[in-house]
C-alpha cells in the first residue's frame, strides 16, 4: 500500500497543505515565485508513493515479464500482474481481467474504434458522439466511418454546457443503426459531467456499444465500471498522480474476447505458426511487446495513493476549490466563464475568455507570476467553433491545490486585464 505523509483520519476535511508535502514538484519556485501548478487536466504532478515505486521497480525487480524462469522475471511479472488487478479494483471491477495496459487514453479510443469497431461497422451504420470530445475521442472515430462508410453523429451541447438529451428521441440520434455511443464523462474544456449511466443504458437497449472517455473523471472522483453499465472505458496514468506513458483500456470481458488484436507480436500470441497465429487470452492479446511495467507499478500506486487520502474527500476539495474559482473568474470584469454556471455538475476545471486579452497572452502574464494554466484549443477544435472562440484560457484543479493558490489565480487575472487594457 502506498504510503500518504500524514494520513488524516477519514472524517476529518481534506487538508492540501499535508499532503503538499507528498509532491515533490511543489517546492519549486518559477520566475522567483511559488509554483501554482493549476494544469492538472493536462497532467498532475506525482506523489512521492508513485516515485518511490517506479525507482523501487527499476532498482529491485527490473526485467521483462512473463518470460523468464528467473527470479526477477517472476517479480517483475507478479508485479505487473498485481498492479492489473490494482487498476481493476480501482475501476470497481472484481479483477483484473478487464484491464488491458496501453500508452494513454488516445490509445485506448483508438484500440476500440480500429479493434471493435472497424471490423463490425458497414455502411449506414451509425457512431453518437457529442460535439465536445477531445480530439483523442474524434478523430479515430472519423477516421473509422471513412472506412467503413459508417455516419457519425452527435448529441448537441445546449449553451449551459449539458447535453441535450432529449434530442435522442426528438431528433432520431439513437436506434437500430446506432452502433457505438462514445462520449467524454467529463469534458476538458466545459467541466460538464456527462449523463455516462444513462447513456450507457440506451445505448445498451439500442445494441450498441457505449465508451466511456474517463480521462477527465478517473483522476476526480470514483468510477466505478459497473455502476456506469459501460463495455469501454479509458483513462490516462498521467492525469491521476501516475507516469507518463501508461494508459488503461477497461473493456467488459466478453467484449474483449469478441474482439480480434490490433497489434501482433510477443506476449499476444498462444502459437505461431509460420503462415498463421493464434492470439493469448484476454487481456494479454491486446498487450503486444515488451509493456510499460514500471508505468503500470507506478500507476497501481498512484491508485492506492489517492484511495488512502479518500476519494469522496478529494472530488469534495476539488468541488470547493472550483466553486471558489466561478465566484473569482466570474466576478472578474471582462471574463466569460464557458461551460455549466454554479449550482450544476461541474469537473474541477474552469474554461473562460477574457475580453481583449488572447489566452495566450494571458497563459504568459500569470506564468511570469508562477501560475501554470493552460491556453490554446485544448484538443476540442470543434467545440471552439461552437463557443466562436479560437482558443480559451483554462485552470484545473488537482488534491493539492488550495484556496490561497485559487485567490492568487483570480488576483492575476484581474492584474493581467489591466495590464492588458492600460
Ligand atoms: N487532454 C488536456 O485537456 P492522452 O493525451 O491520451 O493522455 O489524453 C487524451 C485525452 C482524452 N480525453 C480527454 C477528455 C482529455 O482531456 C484528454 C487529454 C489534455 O489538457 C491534453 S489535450
Amino acid at each position: 500500500m502506498a504510503a500518504v505523509a500524514a494520513l488524516p483520519p477519514k472524517a476529518a476535511p481534506f487538508d492540501p497543505e499535508t499532503v503538499r508535502a507528498d509532491f515533490p514538484i511543489l517546492e519549486r519556485r518559477v520566475h522567483d515565485r511559488p509554483l501554482v501548478y493549476l494544469d492538472n487536466a493536462a497532467t498532475t504532478q506525482k506523489p512521492r508513493a508513485v516515485l518511490d515505486a517506479e525507482d523501487r521497480f527499476y532498482r529491485r525487480h527490473n526485467a521483462n515479464v512473463h518470460r523468464a524462469i528467473h527470479t526477477l522475471g517472476n517479480e517483475a511479472t507478479v508485479a505487473y500482474e498485481q498492479a492489473r488487478e490494482a487498476v481493476g479494483r480501482h475501476l470497481g471491477a472484481a479483477d483484473g481481467r478487464g484491464v488491458v495496459f496501453l500508452r494513454n487514453a488516445t490509445e485506448a479510443l483508438n484500440l476500440v474504434a480500429w479493434a471493435w469497431a472497424r471490423r463490425r461497422l458497414r455502411p449506414g451504420d451509425e457512431i453518437l458522439l457529442t460535439p465536445m470530445e477531445h480530439h483523442s475521442n474524434l478523430v479515430p472515430w472519423q477516421m473509422v466511418a471513412r472506412e467503413t462508410g459508417a455516419r457519425l453523429r452527435f448529441i448537441p451541447v445546449g449553451p449551459d454546457g449539458a447535453l441535450e438529451m432529449d434530442a435522442l428521441d426528438r431528433d432520431g440520434l439513437l436506434g437500430p443503426r446506432t452502433r457505438v455511443v462514445a462520449f467524454a464523462h467529463c469534458s476538458n474544456v466545459l467541466g460538464t459531467i456527462t449523463p455516462a449511466e444513462e447513456l450507457c443504458r440506451r445505448a445498451r437497449a439500442v445494441g450498441a456499444v457505449s465508451v466511456v472517455d474517463a480521462a477527465q473523471s478517473v483522476p476526480h472522483a470514483p468510477v466505478d465500471v459497473g455502476r456506469l453499465g459501460c463495455d469501454f472505458l479509458a483513462f490516462s496514468g498521467h492525469k491521476t498522480y501516475g507516469p507518463m506513458g501508461v494508459g488503461v483500456l477497461w473493456g467488459r470481458p466478453e467484449r474483449l474476447e469478441a474482439m480480434e488484436p490490433l497489434f501482433g507480436g510477443g506476449e499476444m500470441i498462444l502459437k505461431v505458426e509460420l503462415e498463421s497465429a493464434t492470439w493469448n487470452e484476454v487481456p494479454w492479446k491486446f498487450e503486444a511487446g515488451t509493456p510499460n511495467v514500471a508505468g503500470a507499478v507506478g500507476l497501481a500506486a498512484a491508485c492506492a495513493y489517492v484511495r488512502d487520502l479518500g476519494q469522496d474527500r478529494i472530488a469534495a476539495h476539488e468541488a470547493a476549490l472550483t466553486r471558489l474559482a466561478l465566484d473569482g473568474l466570474g466576478d472578474c470584469p471582462g471574463v466569460t466563464i464557458h461551460g455549466p454556471g454554479p449550482g450544476s455538475p461541474r469537473g474541477a476545471l474552469v474554461a473562460w475568455s477574457a475580453d481583449g486579452v488572447h489566452p495566450h497572452d494571458l497563459a504568459q502574464y500569470l506564468d511570469q507570476e508562477g501560475i501554470a494554466i493552460r491556453a490554446g484549443h485544448h484538443c476540442a477544435q470543434p467545440l471552439m467553433r461552437q463557443l466562436g472562440v479560437v482558443a480559451t484560457a483554462r485552470a484545473s484543479f488537482g488534491l493539492y491545490n488550495t484556496a490561497a493558490e485559487v485567490e492568487a489565480l483570480v488576483g492575476a487575472v484581474r492584474r493581467a486585464r489591466e495590464f492588458f487594457h492600460a
